[in-house]
């Protein structure tokens, strides 16, 4: 896996990429499940390796793609802080390195599964990829603007922004995180992925990685970071994704469960009864996984993989 470590320069030079003027994704490999704003998953057939190429890396938008020039764009950081900052990319480039391997799964993965139907995008089980993120650490960033002692959560904000259901007031993708998991050493503001800068659908040029947590978390097109003294209580905080059951607390959802997927055979498929590769994924929001197995009849018994 080749690594680069972009310059401002070639930062710069992204605003003249063609990308905004061609059709989404580039190259077509994804498969749409939305259009406007482009919603696409990973065909199962193209998961050959753990990691998963950029260009078939899920999408999940809610608003459309902000149009961001980077030349002027910085990340505000503010709040309850000492020191309130306006960082441009070469700033943080400046930062130590860190790069990472991280899986995300969007929370609305395999809905077309569901019965009965619930609404929202019909993801059929793409939802989910794993890239080589690289960027800074977010408690590196923090640390600089000094957080206060009243800090209870870090709020994130978007570039992007839409109503967020048709006639309501418009909102940027707001999303915030408990301090431990801001602070935490594997969550950072990521300006590459897979060894290239981060492309306009993923992100570019900042985006966090909240690594074991549910695709929700890692807010895209980053442009400003608020430390709070109380929980934030925006849309996509408190209406949506939050696990609500009859006669349970509404609980929000944070990191993603142990979960499997097989991406060969496909359900359905027919082949020749003989030697057959079997190809999938499996991961974990909260420990390692540590042994996967594998039943060929309806789960009756299993043999190791
Ligand atoms: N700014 C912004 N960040 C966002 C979103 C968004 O719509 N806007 N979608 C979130 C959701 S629900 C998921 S699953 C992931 C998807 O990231 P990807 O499109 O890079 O796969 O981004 C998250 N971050
Ligand atoms: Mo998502």
């Amino acid at each position: 896996m080749s690594q680069c470590r972009c310059t401002a320069a070639e930062a710069a030079g992204i605003t003249k990429d063609p990308w905004h003027t061609q059709p989404h994704p580039q190259p077509a490999t994804l498969v749409t499940v939305e259009t406007e704003p482009f919603v696409g998953e990973t065909p199962f057939e193209a998961i050959q390796s753990w990691i998963t190429p950029s260009s078939l890396y899920y999408a999940r938008n809610h608003f459309p793609i902000p149009s961001i020039d980077v030349s002027r764009w910085t990340l505000a950081v503010d709040g309850q802080v000492a020191k309130r900052k306006e960082l441009g990319l070469s700033e943080l480039l400046d930062l130590p390195r860190k790069t990472m391997v991280a899986t995300m799964e969007c929370a609305g993965n395999n809905r077309v599964d569901l019965d009965p139907p619930v609404g929202g995008n019909q993801f059929g089980g793409g939802a989910v990829s794993t890239a080589l993120w690289a960027g800074v650490s977010l408690s590196d960033v923090l640390e600089r603007a000094d957080v206060g002692a009243n800090a209870v959560e870090v709020l994130f904000e978007g570039a992007d922004s839409g109503e967020p259901v048709p006639g309501r007031p418009v909102v940027h993708y707001l999303r915030s995180l408990p301090m431990d998991a801001a602070l935490g050493p594997d969550t950072i503001l990521a300006h590459e992925m897979n060894g290239e800068r981060l492309s306009e659908d993923h992100g570019h040029p900042l985006r966090l990685v909240v690594p074991r947590w549910f695709g929700m978390a890692s807010v895209k097109w980053l442009r400003r970071i608020t430390v709070l003294d109380r929980p934030f209580d925006g849309y996509f905080q408190t209406e949506k994704y939050v696990l609500k059951s009859a006669g349970l607390p509404p609980t929000p959802l944070t990191r993603m469960f142990v979960k499997s997927l097989i991406s060969s055979p496909r359900h359905g498929e027919v082949f020749p009864l003989k030697e057959h590769k079997v190809m999938g994924l499996a991961w974990s929001g909260t420990g390692a996984v540590d042994r996967v197995e594998l039943s060929d009849d309806f789960g009756e018994t299993w043999r190791p993989a």
